[in-house]
């Protein structure tokens, strides 16, 4: 029992939460915003440099200067970090840094009183790190697709096609535009692999979780592809850092973050992962067929898988989950709240009106359709935004809202059909899962019980989970995952809400219509 501490080294910010395993009780939550210290020495704007071309990067550097005042702050807010016993952390999935070969001793030896920022300015063989909203590789994707045999054999082997964030096109990227830096270039890791550098003062390898959303990664052997790497950049192999279990300690906190802090000596660091596959663990997602869904801008859904499924669709990402048993499969539908609001909106209602509007309507609304591709749609892919209605009154206020959402409940679960997992819980996050007519129509559609969850920082929370289940798990004492997640990922109480079998029954037929509309108009 003890104090963990999660670090979410995000796009737009750093997070450290600290959890205290006796009481059950999340203690500090502190972020340093990158834009509110940052944006005048660094030039980001939402965190990220606009470069043009597609190209979004941001600076590493940054992101350790962010670390030193993260821990100031919590240093400042009283709080006794030294009675921390590990510290796990997780990165922005995708975006690489490149390392010149002073970096491993520069690393060994950070002491003060300088602080990181003076003292790392020089280990960057590429100043910038491109990150996940850089779209600017698509050349570089279809190149590594056929450099492997093509697309199914990148999936087959690596768990997904070609993406543009992905790690892989953007090295390639790299070595063909400037073949010099990449030539200076000594090491490559991850977000996540890099700030794990910076707490243990050496190079840390990258975790299976985050190695997944490279596309160089065997996801059957989780260790990188040969294949894949001979076709991405020469020489890649003796530049990226290796990969380990995420449970396997990456040494011993810096003693310049022990003699700057006050934390302690043994103070364990453990190797980071990427946000989602923390996420997983923070939602409390540690047995397949448990499914998180967050109602955002975009709804994201989350699932803990027994197998690497695939889609061959490309409908969605799969990664190794850090809990080194399962896999995680991400969805990401676009038209979320965006599609929502706009039929809100439209209308002319408040979401007390738009709940009340599904209150009064069927399940099934008569067999009113919508497809609310108010945006072009990710999954599934529609390139032009365009609302279909089918036997719907686009003047039907009520019958609208019905539809919006009847539609988004049943394209997750049209979409989310080939991870194969039989959906046995749906955890409901973010803003939308506040009105329990929504959730009620999700638990009718997918037939089974919803959940509402209240989530600070599933990342960060999920990173200080993980450090608390690698310490247990190094000293000898594990813990099952269930027993680690449970006591901090819980539904709110008295929020669960039971499929009503009627209705449940409605939609096992209207499914196939809704598909059958959905397929007339798409790809
Ligand atoms: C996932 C993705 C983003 C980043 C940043 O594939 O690109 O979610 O991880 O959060």
């Amino acid at each position: 029992m003890g104090k963990y501490l999660g670090l979410d080294s995000s796009t737009q910010s750093l997070t450290g939460l600290i959890i205290d395993t006796q009481t059950g009780q999340l203690e500090t939550e502190v972020s340093v915003h990158f834009d509110t210290h940052f944006k005048a020495t660094y030039g980001v704007e939402n965190g990220v440099l606009h470069l043009g071309k597609g190209q979004v990067h941001s600076a590493p550097l940054m992101w350790a200067e962010a670390l030193d005042l993260l821990f100031q702050t919590l240093k400042g807010k009283g709080g006794d970090l030294g009675q921390i016993q590990a510290i796990a952390g997780s990165g922005q999935q995708h975006g690489t840094v490149y390392l010149n070969e002073s970096a491993a001793g520069v690393l060994g030896r950070l002491r003060g009183p300088a602080g990181l920022r003076d003292q790392l300015a020089g280990i960057f063989s590429r100043p910038t790190a491109p990150v996940w909203m850089d779209t600017s590789t698509t050349a570089q994707c279809r190149e590594l697709e056929a450099g492997v045999g093509g697309r199914g054999a990148l999936l087959e082997m690596t768990g997904n096609t070609a993406f543009e964030r992905f790690s892989g096109p953007q090295i390639r990227k790299f070595a063909q535009e400037d073949p010099q830096g990449y030539g200076r270039t000594a090491y490559i890791g991850l977000v996540s692999s890099y700030m794990a550098s910076l707490l243990a003062g050496r190079l840390v390898p990258v975790d299976p979780g985050d190695g997944s959303g490279t596309n160089l990664m065997d996801i059957h052997t989780q260790q990188w592809s040969p294949v894949a790497l001979a076709a991405c950049a020469p020489d890649l192999e003796t530049k990226l850092l290796p990969i380990t279990p995420a449970d396997r300690p990456a040494g011993s906190l810096s003693p310049y973050f022990v003699s700057r802090y006050g934390f302690a000596p043994n103070c364990q660091v453990f190797p980071f992962s990427g946000d989602n596959p923390c996420s997983l663990i923070g939602l409390g997602l540690v047995e397949p067929g448990q499914v998180a869904l967050s109602l955002g801008t975009s709804d994201t859904l989350f699932a803990c898988m027994d197998q690497p499924r695939v889609s061959a669709e490309g409908e969605g990402a799969v990664f190794a989950s850090p809990d080194g048993a399962h896999y995680m499969a991400l969805i990401c539908f676009l038209n979320g709240s965006l599609a929502r609001e706009a039929v809100r909106d439209q209308h002319g209602l408040d979401w007390r009106a738009f709940g009340e509007a599904l209150r009064q309507t069927p399940p099934g609304n008569k067999g009113a359709l919508m497809l609310p591709y108010f945006a072009p749609e990710i999954v599934p892919k529609v390139a032009e935004a365009g609302v279909v209605r089918h036997r719907l009154d686009p003047s039907d206020a009520h019958a609208e809202v019905r539809a919006v959402i009847e539609a988004q409940a049943l394209s997750s679960k049209i979409h989310s059909e080939w991870m194969g997992v039989a959906i046995r819980s749906l955890c409901v996050t973010g803003g939308a899962s506040a009105n329990e007519q929504i959730l009620r129509v999700f638990a009718d559609v997918h037939g089974c019980p919803v959940h509402r969850f209240e989530t600070a920082n599933a990342a960060a929370l999920g990173a200080a989970l993980r450090a608390w289940q690698g310490h247990l798990k190094a000293s000898g004492m594990p813990k099952p995952w269930k027993e680690i997640a449970a006591p901090f990922a819980k539904p709110l109480p008295g929020s669960t809400i039971q499929p009503n079998p009627a209705a449940t029954a409605v939609y096992k037929t209207l499914i196939d219509e809704y598909r059958k509309l959905e397929k007339s108009h798409t790809g």
